[in-house]
């Protein structure tokens, strides 16, 4: 099936980070192709997988990055498709570097990014299906049961503390 949400990733040292994106991608049944790129050590693969992604069907991109992270910014430079940035955690700075660089970018170049660590990287996949979603009434309805689990999780767990004290 035509992947409509291309990820990339700077490193295959992200992917373990990126475990709640990609699982959340999956049940939702979203069609996503998933590819290791590098804003600094394969920019030419990245502007041309960029560049290339709406005319193959893709409707999102997500980029991951950590440290010095500006493969979103390098995404969202080659195209005009709604690009979701994630910050990855780890290195000196824990990810407040690659949080920083993701989201700061300059006027007219808009990049959405989630915050640093797992949350993070399960809600830019539920972001990319919100934006599918516009166009998909049967995602939308997953979507819809999703967020019904979420809820009742929480009333589960505060049910759970009321009969503990
Ligand atoms: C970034 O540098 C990658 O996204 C990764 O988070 C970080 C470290 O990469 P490796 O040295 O582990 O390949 O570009």
């Amino acid at each position: 099936m035509e992947a409509k949400v291309g990820l990339l990733m700077g490193s295959t040292s992200d992917l373990p980070k990126l475990q709640g994106c990609i699982d959340t991608l999956k049940a939702l049944g979203i069609p996503f192709e998933a590819r290791v790129m590098s804003a600094h050590r394969t920019p030419d693969a990245v502007a041309e997988f960029a560049g290339g992604a709406a005319a193959r069907g893709m409707r999102v991109l997500i980029a991951a990055a950590g440290g010095a992270a500006h493969l979103a910014g390098a995404v969202a430079a080659r195209t005009l498709l709604p690009v979701i940035g994630i910050p990855v955690e780890g290195g000196a700075l824990h990810g407040m570097d690659a949080l920083l660089a993701t989201v700061q970018m300059p006027g007219g170049m808009p990049v959405a990014t989630v915050g640093i660590g797992s949350g993070g990287a399960v809600n830019a996949a539920l972001l990319a299906a919100q934006i599918l979603s516009l166009e998909d009434a049967s995602l939308r309805e997953r979507l819809a049961a999703d967020r019904a689990k979420r809820q009742a999780k929480v009333f589960d767990s505060d049910k759970e503390l009321q009969e503990k004290l």
